[in-house]
């Protein structure tokens, strides 16, 4: 059975408080656009969408935070601007052309939607606004559910001591996410291992790759990890976790989040006991996964009707709203394909 393995993006945070910051994501964007291939074309329209969705968070958002993520696999970039500003009352006449940032006629959100392939908003009177822009290099294969995340070093590093990955059969989808203890690059390392370990056992058993995990991981600093293995045909969820990765399933039609249980200890060094617990998944099951850089504290009964958004609208979301700043963090979020 063919197995699609999708592999750590690249992500990019531009911080949005003053008119210089814009021209900063732009470039961010251009060279992305770079990395993924796209046409001369396509890349002047990321630069035209990233630098209005910039300027829109300064001026309407009271600033915020631009986070891009690349992802090569899927030729795909996602551009998400996120802000917690005063919410847009009036959508239609947010997106008119003309009435946005830039002043010149005919940019805007408008223009970031009629340019974007996927263009997704969710606002809340005075809780603030997230709006997120994808544009893809070329069709992409369906896998079975939809994917969406944010993973960002903690300020001042540049390696994200984070990561995650996932593998997609018509029988199973399998995701992995793991915490490098600490940050920085000694993190990182360890969670690359991990990252190397998952991509080639991932059509294994979750507690068979976190044994293997926590053998080729003992000579690194040791990290987190969890592994969620969704099997379609017995309609449940498989989650093996060891330390403090948080992980649960949700069913919109009940808002009710069910946490999945992780042992304590270290992958590397100290692991009493790898085991793993089954969980119900239905049609309209979503995953979320998060490292400890989020706060676990989120209700999602606060945010009536995010879950039906577009998974990186909900990770954005989540993230905004509770990443707690001491460390590296990351979200993911798997839900259904949208219709
Ligand atoms: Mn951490």
């Amino acid at each position: 059975m063919e197995i699609v393995f999708s592999p750590y993006p690249t992500f990019r945070s531009v911080t949005l408080n003053d008119p210089s910051q814009p021209g900063e994501a732009r470039r961010a964007g251009s060279v992305l656009a770079r990395e993924l291939s796209f046409t001369d074309e396509k890349r002047a329209e990321v630069e035209i969408m990233v630098t209005e969705l910039a300027n829109n968070c300064i001026k309407h958002g009271g600033g915020g935070q631009l986070i891009l993520s690349a992802r090569k696999d899927e030729g795909r970039l996602d551009i998400l601007a996120l802000d917690k500003g005063q919410g847009i009352a009036n959508m239609g006449e947010a997106l008119r052309d003309g009435y946005s940032s830039a002043g010149t006629p005919g940019n805007g959100l408008g223009a970031v939607q009629r340019i974007a392939e996927h263009f997704e908003v969710f606002t809340r009177p005075k809780g603030g606004t997230a709006i997120l822009a994808r544009v893809r290099s070329a069709a992409y294969k369906p896998t079975p559910l939809d994917t969406g995340a944010v993973s960002l070093p903690i300020s001042g590093e540049r390696v994200c001591g984070d990561a995650y990955a996932y593998a997609h059969s018509s029988a199973r989808s399998i995701y992995m996410m793991v915490d490098g203890l600490g940050h920085g690059p000694i993190a990182a390392e360890a969670a690359s291992v991990a990252l190397e370990i998952f991509q080639r056992y991932c059509s294994d058993p979750a507690v068979e790759i976190m044994d293997r995990m926590h053998n080729a991981m003992r000579s690194t600093r040791g990290a987190a990890v969890g592994i969620a293995e969704i099997q379609y045909d017995r309609a449940r969820v498989v989650y093996c976790g060891v330390g403090n990765i948080a992980a649960t399933c949700v069913s919109p039609a009940e808002e009710s989040a069910r946490s999945m249980i992780s042992h304590n200890g270290t992958i590397g060094h100290q692991a009493p006991k790898i085991a793993d617990f089954t969980y119900p998944w239905g049609v309209d099951s979503r995953l979320i996964m998060h490292s400890d850089g989020l706060s676990a504290r989120f209700s999602l009964k606060t945010y009536p009707g995010l879950l039906q958004k577009d998974p990186a609208l909900v990770a954005a979301v989540l993230y905004r709203d509770h990443v707690r700043q001491r460390d590296d963090a990351t979200i993911l979020v798997a839900a259904p394909r949208a219709a």
